[in-house]
């Protein structure tokens, strides 16, 4: 079964409770038992972080590497700013599908380029809390092109035979 860390950057534990014109209402308990429910549907399995520091960001990334076979990255604004986690992201190796719950092109010039997003498999963007379901599902359909790293567990492709 694949093991995907679901890992959130800074602010995000406020979802819900300030902002809510701009972030809405749901809470990231709420993202998360939604994202728990989609893992169930899909069969894999699911841990939840959320860091509002840098460095405990790339140390959960670092940790990812022992554990995960993917992860889906909400890094906030690190988004924008952080050479040390598109570092991290890089240096773990690991498939890591970054998503948003805005639409980050339609916002502020400041968060059109994302320095993280440069070394993730992939970005969905702007579908509320929607974009942790679509990026869930991204990283096993990615993990699911490629052979496991971990050979005892994860998604495995099937041995072809040549007779
Ligand atoms: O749209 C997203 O998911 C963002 O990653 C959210 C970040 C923002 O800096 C990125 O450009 C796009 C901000 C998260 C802050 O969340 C708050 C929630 C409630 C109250 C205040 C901030």
């Amino acid at each position: 079964m694949a093991r995907i860390l679901v890992l959130n950057g800074p602010n995000l534990n406020l979802l819900g409770t300030r902002e809510p014109g701009v972030y809405g209402t749901t809470t990231l308990a709420d993202i998360q038992a939604a994202v728990r429910k989609e893992a169930r549907r899909l069969g894999c399995e699911v841990r939840f972080q959320q860091h509002n520091g840098e460095g405990a960001l790339a140390e959960a990334l670092h940790d990812a590497m022992g554990w995960a076979d993917a992860v889906v990255f909400n890094p906030a604004a690190y988004t924008h700013t952080s050479v040390a986690l598109r570092d991290a992201i890089a240096a773990t190796r690991l498939p890591v599908v970054e998503v948003h719950l805005s639409n980050i092109h339609a916002r502020a010039p400041f968060r059109h380029h994302s320095l993280t997003a440069e070394v993730a498999v992939g970005l969905v963007s702007g579908f509320g809390a929607q974009s942790y379901l679509l990026g869930l599902q991204a990283a096993l359909a990615h993990l699911a092109t490629r052979p496991s790293p971990h050979p005892d567990r994860g998604v495995r492709r099937r041995r072809s035979t040549v007779s």
